[in-house]
């Protein structure tokens, strides 16, 4: 029999990468959405039919239970969560119950119906926030700066709690920044490379930008996702950081986005103050050593690849719309 796969957040861009990757393992894959006025499953389009949706909220306990209840998945993969860091000073408490206590609900839900079930809690590199040291690894203090990066710490210590205290085999993946032609466009990989080709195409005259300095391991989500599933196919729960291993900064990024597209990028970035954070992860750089070691897990895509992907995916996707093929 197939094993069943329960991932939260599915709508989302890490969703979408794992519900594809798990349905190419011969999974059957359940999402859990929850109730919006207008569908958002754009990027899970191209697997309707194949992944079974469920409406349930990372608020609502009850609907958790009921979910996990009725699929009885062999895996849960937790994904969901408020993940815009400049949104979770504007509205922290929603961020803390559906980043930090939506954690501990999908565990409430795991202890109450199977504690077999196996769980991923998706923990980020913002915890590590005001860095201790680098490269950051699994031992790295954290010092999480912003309300979404305190809510993370949380998710992260009541996974490691619920394996502690009831033997679930509970993993954390503590992963760095990464990114895909299906990113949020207002993450900043995206939020350039979206500019970049609305600029080559004439549509859009300048971009406004924050922090050029800021320095982040950027890695490809078609790959992380991968690490994900490897962690719950061991035969012991543990926490791994996964990365690449390589900072570069938003300027960098910036510069050879613009550059693909034979354009200078100091012609059209304008740097906006309202954008600064009130206050700044300065630099992250991840050390997976550990994910490497036991998992045997190698990120695939370079920076520069990366760049190129997500320039070239926008491009194409704005000519399609211009052309009146695809509305956005
Ligand atoms: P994303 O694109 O922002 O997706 C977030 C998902 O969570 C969406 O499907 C969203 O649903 C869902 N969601 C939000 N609130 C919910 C609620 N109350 N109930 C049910 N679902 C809810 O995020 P991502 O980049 O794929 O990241 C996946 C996870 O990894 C997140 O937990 C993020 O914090 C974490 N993470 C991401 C990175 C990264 O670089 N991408 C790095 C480290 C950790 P809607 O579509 O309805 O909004
Ligand atoms: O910012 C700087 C900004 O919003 C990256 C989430 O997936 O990864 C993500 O969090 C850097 C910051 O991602 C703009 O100040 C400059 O230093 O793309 P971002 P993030 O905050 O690193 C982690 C691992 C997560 O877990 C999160 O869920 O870029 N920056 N100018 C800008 N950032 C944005 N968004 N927009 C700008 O205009």
């Amino acid at each position: 029999m197939a094993r069943k796969a329960l991932i939260t957040g599915t709508t989302g861009q890490d969703g979408a990468y794992l519900a594809e990757f798990l349905l190419g393992k011969g999974y059957e894959v359940h999402g859990m959405v929850r109730r919006s006025s207008t569908e958002n499953f754009e990027r899970i389009a191209h697997l309707r039919g194949r992944v079974t949706l469920h409406q349930a909220d990372l608020l609502d306990q009850l609907s958790i239970v009921e979910l996990i209840q009725k699929v009885r998945p062999d895996e849960v993969y937790n994904l969901a969560a408020q993940s815009f860091v400049p949104t979770s000073w504007v509205q922290p408490l929603l961020t803390g119950e559906f980043t930090g206590l939506g954690v501990t609900r999908m565990l409430e839900g795991i202890r109450l119906v199977d504690r077999s079930i196996r769980f991923y809690q998706a923990s980020s590199s913002e915890m590590f926030g005001a860095v201790r040291e680098e490269p950051q690894n699994e031992h790295t203090p954290f010092w999480p700066r912003s309300p979404y990066g305190v809510a993370k710490v949380y998710g992260h210590w009541i996974t490691v709690n619920y394996r502690e205290s009831y033997g679930i085999f509970a993993c954390s993946g503590i992963l760095f920044n990464h990114e895909s032609p299906l990113r949020g466009k207002e993450f900043v990989t995206r939020k350039i490379t979206d500019a970049v080709a609305r600029i080559k195409l004439g549509l859009q005259d300048k971009l406004r930008l924050g922090n050029l300095d800021a320095m982040r391991d950027w890695g490809f989500s078609g790959d992380y996702v991968r690490a994900m599933w490897l962690m719950l196919q061991q035969d012991q729960p543990d926490d791994y950081v996964v990365a690449t291993g390589e900072k570069h900064s938003v300027r960098e990024f910036v510069e050879l986005a613009f550059q693909h597209v034979d354009l200078d990028w100091r012609d059209w970035v304008e740097v906006d103050p309202a954008l600064f954070r009130p206050a700044e992860v300065n630099t992250l750089r991840g050390d997976a050593s550990k994910a490497r070691r036991v998992l045997g897990w190698e990120p695939t895509v370079s920076f520069p690849e990366l760049v190129r992907m997500m320039v070239d995916a926008d491009l194409a996707r704005v000519r399609r719309e211009e052309r009146g093929q695809v509305r956005d």
